[in-house]
Formats: structure tokens, C-alpha cells, sequence
């Protein structure tokens, strides 16, 4: 992998190890990483564009900037096989409207369906993190079933994964959004993803999967992993009875010691 740039190893170890966790079935799941030009000029032809491919929307705060991005329909399993086929590395045009293709899809494809959340997500988590750089989205197997026993609820939701280990506090004080089941891959579902990120930077699709973001790859896998863990302790324990729990107080005292601040509301 030497002729790689870190950051494409980095992408290949966690798209391999997303799939080793069972979370990306298939084709199932997508990611993008942000990336400016000087980091990916030493490493690709960055005058030469390859195709140009239209989005299908405009991201104009994100116009100039790089993203290396799956394939769409692309398995995950085979990412570190042939990284050029199942991924590609595109600039956003000056407009915001087409992807001006760098390097990958080398077989004529194109980026995830999911283009339009991960951009507006992008768009979103910046302007209030100019460090965020990463949007993944997986299939996780406890969030998921959990999101058909659970109320949707926001507030009740992360309530309940805050419970389930003293981490989650921690780690996702912001809690999780969750969006009502609706169909993947349109603008629409990509404009209330990035809506839900305004607040949180877990977004729950129910009956599909999971969306985090963060400033880098491991920062995003370890959120959604922390996430998951929750909720398989969750799905472990719901219908026994509980003889105790985390209380609010003990909430309270976690984000207290660890210098995080609660989502305002969600902890009465
Ligand atoms: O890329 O996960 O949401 C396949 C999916 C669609
Ligand atoms: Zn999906």
C-alpha cells in the first residue's frame, strides 16, 4: 500500500473493518472524507480530470474541496482488493453541482446513492466544526432493531443508549437524532439528515441504519461503535427486568467529571 497516501489506507482499513463488523452487508453503507488540495495534490494529477459526473444537487459551501467517497453498489469486502474500482476521489466544481472525477471508479462507476446526505451533512457539521472532515453511514444490527421495539423519540433514545454504559455520556453527550423510516438515496432524506445534524452527530435511520460524523475516520467509526454497543446492551437486556441502572444523577455526575456538556433539554 506505499504507493498509497495515509489517508487511503486509513479508508481502506475502516471501510474493511466496518465490514468485519458485521455493519455493511453487501453493498450496504457508505463514506466520504473531505480533503483539501494540498493533501491530495502531492499524491494525484489534480489538473486532470477524468470525468465530470453530475450530482444531481448543489453543495456550494463545499465547492473546490476534495472527497474521497464508495462506489456505489460497491461491497465494502472488496474495498482493499481493488481500492480504484470500489472508491473514487473527486473535487466538488466551482458550482457545487458536479463531482470532477480525480482518480477511481474505474470501471465507469460512480459515487454511493447516498451522495446528497453526506454532502449536506458535510455542509452542516462544518459550519459548526470547521474540523469535521468524515460522514459514514452503516447497517448496524442492534441500532437497528432497536429502532423497531424503541420509541423514536429523540430525547427517550439517547436516554436509553446513555443508559446502557458509562461511555456513551462521554462519547455522544450531543445524544442521537433519528429520522422515521423513508426512502434511502433521494435529496430528500439527504436534506433531513443534514437538518438532524445540526444537533447531534448521530442521526438514527430507522429501519435502516446509522449516520455519524467526526473529524476523522476513527473519530466517526468510534461513535457509531460506541453507539452500537449500546444498543446490543439494550437489545440483550430489554423485556428482563432491570434491578438497577445508570440514574440521571449518575448522568449528571459522568458529564460533570468528564467535562462534557449534556444536550440542553434532554436530561430533566
Ligand atoms: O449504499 O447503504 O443507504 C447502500 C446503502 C444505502
Ligand atoms: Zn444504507
Amino acid at each position: 500500500m506505499n504507493e498509497y497516501p495515509q489517508f487511503m489506507t486509513d479508508m481502506i482499513n475502516t471501510v474493511s473493518l466496518m465490514y468485519d463488523h458485521g455493519w455493511d452487508e453487501r453493498n450496504g453503507g457508505n463514506v466520504s472524507l473531505l480533503l483539501h488540495e494540498d493533501e491530495v495534490s502531492p499524491y494525484f494529477d489534480t489538473k486532470k480530470v477524468i470525468r465530470e459526473i453530475p450530482i444531481g444537487f448543489a453543495a456550494p459551501a463545499l465547492a473546490g474541496e476534495y472527497f474521497l467517497v464508495t462506489g456505489t453498489g460497491k461491497y465494502f469486502k472488496n474495498v482493499k482488493y481493488d481500492p480504484a474500482r470500489n472508491m473514487g476521489l473527486f473535487r466538488l466544481s466551482a458550482s457545487g453541482d458536479t463531482a470532477e472525477l480525480i482518480w477511481g471508479y474505474s470501471d465507469g462507476g460512480r459515487f454511493t446513492s447516498e451522495l446528497p446526505a453526506h454532502l449536506m451533512s458535510h455542509t452542516v457539521r462544518r459550519a459548526i466544526d470547521p474540523a469535521n472532515r468524515v460522514v459514514m453511514h452503516c447497517h448496524p444490527v442492534n441500532l437497528l432493531a432497536m429502532s423497531f421495539i424503541h420509541p423514536l423519540d429523540e430525547k427517550e433514545f439517547s436516554h436509553t443508549l446513555w443508559q446502557m454504559c458509562t461511555e456513551c455520556m462521554v462519547v455522544f453527550p450531543d445524544g442521537v437524532n433519528v429520522l422515521p423510516w423513508m426512502l434511502c438515496g433521494t435529496n430528500e432524506i439527504g436534506e433531513a439528515t443534514a437538518e438532524k445534524m445540526k444537533t447531534a452527530r448521530l442521526v438514527v435511520w430507522a429501519q435502516h441504519g446509522i449516520y455519524g460524523v467526526g473529524k476523522d475516520l476513527d473519530e466517526a467509526f468510534g461513535l457509531i461503535e460506541t453507539a452500537e454497543k449500546a444498543a446490543e446492551i439494550y437489545m440483550k437486556i430489554e423485556g428482563k427486568p432491570w434491578l438497577q441502572t445508570i440514574t440521571d444523577d449518575d448522568l449528571r455526575v459522568i458529564a460533570k467529571a468528564f467535562g462534557v456538556k449534556i444536550r440542553e433539554g434532554f436530561l430533566d
